[in-house]
C-alpha cells in the first residue's frame, strides 16, 4: 500500500511526471488541446496510475500539493513550448473537487498565471459533476472568476453523477466530456447511444461543445462524429505522452 509519507517523499524527490494526451477536432483531426495526465514514477514500483495515488492524496488532503504542482508544470511546459515556438494548444488540467472548493483556488491561479507568464486562454480546467452538486451558487461565482483570467472549465465524466441538467444550463462552463464508459460500447449498446446522442444535442443546444474521451476504434469515432461530436480523444491518436515526445505525433490525424 502507498502511504501519506511515500506520497511526500514523492514530491520531494521529484518522482511525479505530467504527460500529455491530444485532444483532437472531429472533423479536421488537428489539435485543439492536451489533457495533462499525472504519473508518479517510483524508484522501486515503477510507474503508478492517478487512479491509484490521487483518491490517497485526496484522503489526506496531499491533492492541495499535488494539484499545486500539476497546474504549475503544466503552466510550465505550456510556456516553454510556446517559447520554442511548437504549436501550442491550451492544456486541460484536473482539479479535485477539494482544491476547487479551497478558499483563494482562483487566487492561486491567478498567481500561477503571472508567475509563469502563460496567458489563460491557453489553461482549462475540469472539474467533475461533483463539484456542481454541493454549491451551485458558489460555483458559478468561481467559473465567471476564472473565465476573467481567460481560463475556461470542463465538466469532466459527465453522465455519471447526479447532478441536475438545469445546473448545466446555469454553469459557465465551455465543454463537457463525455465519461469512457459510454463510449466503450457506444456501438453496441442502445441505450449508451441515446444518452451519447442526448448528451450532444442537450449541450449544444446550451453552447456547449462535447469532448469524447476514451476513443480506440475507428467505428466508434465514425459514430461520434456522425452524431455531431466536436472533439476526440483516446487510445486511436495517442496514449498520454511526456511533453518531449508530443512533436513525434502528427499535427493532424487522418
Ligand atoms: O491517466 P489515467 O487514466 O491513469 O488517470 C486516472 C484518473 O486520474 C483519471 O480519472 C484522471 O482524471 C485522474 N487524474 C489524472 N491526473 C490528475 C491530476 O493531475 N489531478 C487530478 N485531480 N486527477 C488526475
Ligand atoms: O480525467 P479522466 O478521468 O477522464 O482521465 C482520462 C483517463 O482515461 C486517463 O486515465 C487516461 O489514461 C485514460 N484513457 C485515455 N484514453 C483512453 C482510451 O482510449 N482507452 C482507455 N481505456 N483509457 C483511456
Ligand atoms: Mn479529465
Ligand atoms: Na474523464
Amino acid at each position: 500500500i502507498i502511504l501519506r509519507h511515500d506520497l511526500r517523499l514523492a514530491m520531494e524527490r521529484n518522482e511525479l511526471e505530467l504527460h500529455y494526451q491530444p485532444v483532437i477536432d472531429a472533423v479536421s483531426g488537428s489539435w485543439r488541446g492536451v489533457e495533462a495526465l499525472v504519473r508518479w514514477h517510483h524508484p522501486q514500483r515503477g510507474m503508478i496510475s492517478p487512479g491509484v495515488f490521487i483518491p490517497l492524496a485526496e484522503q489526506t488532503g496531499q491533492i492541495i500539493e499535488v494539484g499545486r504542482w500539476v497546474l504549475r508544470r503544466a503552466c510550465e511546459d505550456g510556456m516553454q513550448r510556446w517559447r520554442e515556438g511548437c504549436q501550442v494548444v491550451p492544456a486541460a488540467v484536473n482539479i479535485s473537487t477539494l482544491q476547487f472548493r479551497r478558499r483563494n483556488f482562483v487566487e492561486e491561479v491567478r498567481a500561477i498565471l503571472a508567475e509563469t507568464g502563460l496567458p489563460g486562454h491557453l489553461l482549462e480546467l475540469e472539474v467533475t459533476e461533483g463539484v456542481l452538486m454541493e454549491n451551485a451558487q458558489e460555483t458559478i461565482e468561481l467559473m465567471k472568476q476564472l473565465r476573467e483570467l481567460g481560463v475556461t472549465v470542463s465538466i469532466d465524466d459527465f453522465g455519471t453523477g447526479y447532478s441536475s441538467l438545469r445546473y448545466l444550463r446555469d454553469l459557465p462552463a465551455s465543454k463537457v466530456k463525455l465519461d469512457i464508459s459510454f463510449i466503450r460500447d457506444i456501438l453496441t449498446n442502445p441505450d449508451n447511444m441515446a444518452i451519447v446522442q442526448g448528451i450532444i444535442t442537450m449541450a449544444h443546444h446550451m453552447q456547449l461543445k462535447v469532448v469524447a474521451e476514451g476513443v480506440e476504434t475507428e467505428a466508434q469515432r465514425d459514430d461520434l462524429v456522425a452524431r455531431g461530436c466536436d472533439l476526440l480523444q483516446g487510445f486511436l491518436f495517442s496514449r498520454a505522452l511526456p511533453v518531449a515526445e508530443l512533436d513525434s505525433l502528427p499535427a493532424r490525424f487522418p
